[in-house]
């Protein structure tokens, strides 16, 4: 027996692939002292299916059904980690896409040495994309991994492939509770947040077997707002709104006067708009991760528009305050006063709009909170300051 290692599997609706998945893993990985660990979301007896496999699978097989599926597949996978029976874990999808044939050759890789993480690839020398399907699909994947490699020049240099979801890494190099995994894409989560160093082996990716891709349209707006959070943090991608909005403010009031409604009102309008729009886009956005627990939308909302509203009606008589008694510039006064009401609406937003609920006034035991506004002012700063800031 070699040494240890353990094959994570996340299974959505998986039940037909099973059976082969764990007869095609326990040939490949003969040699080794190996374990299958399956986690399990399926809402069909996947679960079940497992069970009745594993009872005379040639190595041990495993199963966590979980009721919550929290985080989606990134979710599972972090699971899968914290619960391996051995430090050196591989990552594999439930459908076959994935060829357990591949194993010994990602532990193979390790084994020389020199890399903590081994992808398989499906864009090196070797590596086969045919299983993608469409020409669509094809299309996608190959933008979203250029996009996000010019994201993270850097940390993705050795990468060519950091979406595969076909991986070893080594969990005693590895700090599970850095990550916050949202939807599909581990490794990349892994490899921006860590400094792990990766190496590749070139993958044939095959057909699914049984069942259907539970790749979506949804997956893909989660993809890109995962890589902005991960890039920018929470704080620049609610500027990069922002800054939006200030820009369909302008357009809306230049549609408007040109239409011959009233500079006051078109103001106004633009305005009001302008805050709406930003409010739908920083949910989608930048707290989506915060809804579950913050209060109902309509709260939300309201308290949104009405902090906005009053920002933007004290904003202009506290300029006028400024240049008065600072003898300060009007331009200098504009600049100051909009940088303020920046890091205020995003204090704002992150710490009363989007706060959890029910922990605003006490802690867990229910004791009134001893955590002072301002040290989770401190913290709120602090979490954004502390991104991954370089590339
Ligand atoms: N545990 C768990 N597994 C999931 C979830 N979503 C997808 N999977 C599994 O992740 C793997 C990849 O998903 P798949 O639908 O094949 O995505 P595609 O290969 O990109 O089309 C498969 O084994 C799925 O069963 C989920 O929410 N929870
Ligand atoms: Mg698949």
């Amino acid at each position: 027996m070699g040494t240890g290692v353990t094959v994570i599997v996340p299974t959505y609706n998986e039940r037909d692939n099973v059976a082969e998945l764990v007869e095609r893993t326990a040939r490949a990985l003969a040699a080794w002292d190996a374990e299958i660990l399956f986690i399990d979301d399926s809402s069909d007896d996947t679960a079940a299916e497992v069970e009745r496999v594993a009872a005379d699978a040639a190595l041990p097989v495993r199963v966590i059904h979980r009721t919550a599926n929290t985080g989606g597949l990134g979710g599972a996978v972090v699971v899968g980690l914290q619960a391996a029976a051995s430090d050196l874990c591989i990552v594999m999808d439930g459908d076959l896409q994935h060829p357990p044939e591949l194993l010994p050759a990602l532990l193979a890789r390790h084994e020389e040495g020199g890399a903590d993480v081994v992808a398989a690839s499906r864009y090196i020398g070797g590596g086969d994309t045919s299983g993608l399907g469409t020409a669509v699909r094809f299309g996608v994947s190959r933008a979203a991994t250029w996009l996000t490699r010019a994201m993270f020049p850097i940390r993705l240099a050795r990468s060519t492939d950091p979406m595969t979801g076909f991986f070893l890494v080594d969990r005693t190099r590895l700090d599970i509770d850095v990550l916050k995994p949202q939807g599909f894409k581990i490794l990349l989560e892994i490899l921006a947040r860590t400094d792990l160093r990766v190496a590749e082996v070139p993958m044939a990716f095959a057909e699914r077997r049984h069942g259907t891709s539970k790749a979506s349209l949804r997956q893909g707006a989660t993809f890109v707002a995962h890589l902005g959070r991960l890039r920018f943090g929470k704080m620049s991608l609610f500027a990069l709104i922002g800054a939006v909005g200030a820009v369909a403010n302008l357009g809306i009031m230049w549609l408007l006067t040109t239409l011959g409604v009233p500079y006051i009102w078109a103001a106004i309008i633009g305005a009001e708009v302008t805050i709406v729009g930003n409010f739908l886009l920083q949910e989608r956005f930048v707290f989506a991760d915060m809804r579950t627990d913050a209060r109902a939308l309509g709260t939300r909302f309201l308290t949104s528009f009405a902090f906005n509203n009053v920002e933007a009606a004290l904003r202009i008589p506290v300029m006028a305050l400024m240049v008065e008694t600072w003898h300060i510039s009007s331009v200098l006064a504009t600049g100051l006063s909009l940088v303020v009401a920046f890091f205020a609406r995003f204090l704002f937003h992150s710490l009363v709009v989007y706060a959890p609920r029910g922990r605003r006034r006490t802690d867990a035991e229910g004791e009134p909170s001893t955590d002072t506004a301002a040290r989770r002012v401190l913290r709120a700063i602090d979490a954004e300051a502390m991104r991954p800031g370089e590339l």
